[in-house]
């Protein structure tokens, strides 16, 4: 089966209930870029990439277009079998891993519709049809995000990812002690996300002040030499997220020790076929991880969610969806929805959703 045309889009994700707001980054509105793939026997696969914002990490919007139409010409004709696909991908473009995971989700949803097959049954098979999900807030007042985390508590999230960095340090630990308060004794895990936003000097304060609160540090500060520095200083589990750009960067990061965990994202890795690659590395090294991505539709999610459903249960730390932030579903009747803080993993072949195409207008590009 090869790549026989090759259609880009993008489309308008407001942000329900907006801003949203991280250390590095403020957002009203994601534009997400989406890509069919038509397949030479006439099945379509979609793929999809979305940066949330241009600050958060090396990507953004007007990137993603313009990697995928560098690479799309030389795509034509190309096998959709991952380990061509990317041998080919790679050949045509350097880099650009969070827009060529766009047609690496494309290829595997082409490639589980030709054989019957889900997404998941691709990555090794799933271990459950109701993967765990967790909740991020963003950065907010210690009454409000104790607020957020009684009812998460409530809705039956297993985990819940608070934000902070970019204001007085001393406010994200009066966060921190308010939302334990309200969570210890609930079975709730927590995270504690700086997004690089926390200086070393930050960081070492939050840990020595909060001793007795059993949060995940992730990504506190800016760089992997920061987090080499407050590793043999901190009490408390350090996640790499935004650091871990490649299956390289986590390798090492895992092998060296410096991190107990990792937040990881399917397109800034470059796609599935890296992300089963990365789930493998961390089985071996016993290492908890998520399955999430920056931001985007039920095109991401679903693969989110499939690429969960096959990681350890004892090691997955959850698939966190932008679902909540977004007003509308791509596939209105099987869009991906968190229910109790759980996902149902989508059942059918390929990625198991069918979006509803007209809602993204024309193509921006065609090949
Ligand atoms: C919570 N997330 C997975 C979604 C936002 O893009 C930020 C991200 C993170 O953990 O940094
Ligand atoms: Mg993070």
């Amino acid at each position: 089966m090869k790549i026989s045309e090759i259609h880009i889009y993008r489309h308008d994700l407001p942000v329900k209930n907006g801003p949203y707001t991280m250390a590095n980054a403020e957002v009203w509105s994601l534009t997400t870029t989406l890509v069919k793939l038509v397949a030479d026997n006439g099945l379509v696969g979609w793929g999809e990439t979305c940066p949330v914002g241009p600050t958060y990490a090396e990507s953004h919007v007007a990137g993603a277009s313009a990697a995928l139409a560098e690479m799309a010409p030389g795509m034509i004709g190309a096998d959709i079998l991952p380990v061509p696909l990317h041998r080919r991908m790679d050949s045509l473009l350097n880099g650009h891993s969070y827009a060529k995971a766009a047609f690496d989700i494309a290829a595997h949803d082409l490639l589980g519709k030709k054989l019957g097959v889900s997404v998941s049954d691709l990555l090794g098979g799933a271990l459950t049809d109701r993967v765990p999900s967790y909740y991020a807030t963003g950065v907010g007042s210690p009454d409000e995000i104790a607020r957020i985390a009684t009812e998460k508590c409530q809705e039956g999230y297993p985990r819940l990812q608070v934000k902070v960095g970019g204001r007085p340090v001393e406010i994200d630990i009066e966060v921190i002690r308010m939302v334990w308060e309200v969570i210890r004794g609930s079975g709730m895990r927590l995270a504690v996300d700086g997004n690089r936003g926390w200086t070393t000097r930050d960081a070492l304060r939050v840990s020595r002040e909060c001793p007795e609160i059993p949060f995940i540090m992730e990504q506190p500060c800016n760089t992997i030499e920061d987090l080499q520095k407050i590793r043999p200083q901190v009490n408390h589990a350090i996640y790499m997220d935004e650091n871990g750009t490649s299956l390289n960067t986590a390798i090492t990061a895992a092998g060296t020790g410096l991190v107990d965990g990792f937040g990881m994202k399917v397109t800034r890795i470059g796609g599935l076929h890296p992300m089963r690659a990365f789930r493998d590395i961390c089985a071996a090294r016993n290492l908890p991880h998520t399955c999430d991505d920056a931001w985007g539709g039920d095109i991401i999610a679903a693969a989110c969610t499939h690429i969960g459903a096959t990681v350890a249960p004892h090691l997955l730390e959850g698939v966190w969806l932008a679902a909540p932030y977004i007003e509308r579903h791509f596939d209105p009747e099987n869009g991906i929805r968190i229910d109790g803080g759980h996902i149902r993993r989508p059942q059918g072949p390929g990625l198991g959703i069918s979006p509803d195409e007209s809602l993204f207008g024309i193509p921006v590009a065609s090949f």
